[in-house]
């Protein structure tokens, strides 16, 4: 009965991880990064993992219950001892914690590795109190919500993205659903990481603040338009227009530091290195 059962949980995983639904993803956002595709891949082992550990430790349950019930009144031997069996069971999670963590370190190493791919553009993000600001370091323009307007994060699709995130007041966190990844927004530190998004990724999306930061901790939200390559650069001319004509607060000329400064003073630059302190 039970392997057959394990077998049809294992026919419906296979069956559904052929499309792609909610349902296949476990329960995962759709990811829209090469990162976030990473990311799922290590949520969907250790699920399909914590599974069949659950099968199994059902099964055995149920076989012991059934097959070495209370037969008379004689209290069975309380202690007894087998060394094959209480050294299987050290070591077989042993292992299994290993290569979890195995495949979760490789994974995350992954999403901070930096000197492996050189990123197509850098933005600033900035998050305050109580909204956010997106500095295009090497384009001069920022976006800034302002109360009542959520502030659009806009990217091109294909392209590497690397986020140095700054806070001038208390830690936020910057969460961007589909990236399946949240890095907290720390004051005095310049965190960073990269996002490579999908050329088919165009669309629109959330993201939000995730750690409380304060009264109106909850109106910390933004949007993010994934757009063609040509329509990035046709949004970037028009943004720079306005705020080179000025009098809008959402769009302002960005004269700050450039990418090499957050580069330089930046985390996790020197790859392997920083990553140990982290
Ligand atoms: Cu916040």
């Amino acid at each position: 009965m039970t392997p057959r059962l394990i077998g049809l949980v294992l026919l419906g995983l296979l069956a559904s991880g052929c499309k792609d639904t909610t349902f296949s993803r476990m329960g995962f956002p759709e990811p829209i990064t090469k990162q976030g595709h990473n990311l799922l891949g290590v949520w969907r082992g250790s699920l399909v993992t914590a599974a069949f550990v659950g099968a199994f430790v059902i099964a055995l349950i149920l076989y012991s219950s059934i097959f070495y019930r209370r037969k008379g009144d004689e209290l069975p031997r309380q202690v007894r001892y087998n060394l094959p069996i209480e050294v299987l069971y050290t070591l077989i999670p042993t292992i299994m914690v290993a290569v979890l963590f195995y495949f979760t370190a490789i994974r995350e190493n992954d999403q901070d590795k930096f000197t492996s791919q050189p990123a197509d553009m850098s933005i600033n993000v900035v998050g305050f109190q109580w909204n956010w600001q997106f500095n295009y370091l090497d384009q001069g323009v920022s976006v800034t919500g302002t109360p009542g307007n959520l502030p659009t994060l806009v990217l091109p699709a294909g392209e590497t993205v690397r986020f140095y995130e700054t806070s001038p007041d208390v830690v936020h966190a910057f969460w961007v659903i589909p990236f399946l990844f949240k890095r907290d927004v720390l004051p005095g530190r310049i965190n960073s990481f990269q996002e490579t998004l999908d050329l088919n990724s165009i669309g629109h999306y959330q993201g939000k603040c995730t750690e409380f930061c304060g009264t109106y901790h909850d109106r910390m939200l933004f949007k993010i338009d994934v757009v063609s390559k040509a329509d990035y650069q046709a949004w970037l001319a028009r943004t720079k227009s306005i705020a080179t004509a000025g009098g809008n607060p959402m769009f302002s000329v960005y004269n700050g530091p450039g990418s090499a400064a957050f580069k330089a003073a930046g985390t996790g630059e020197t790859g392997d290195t920083q990553r140990s302190h982290e």
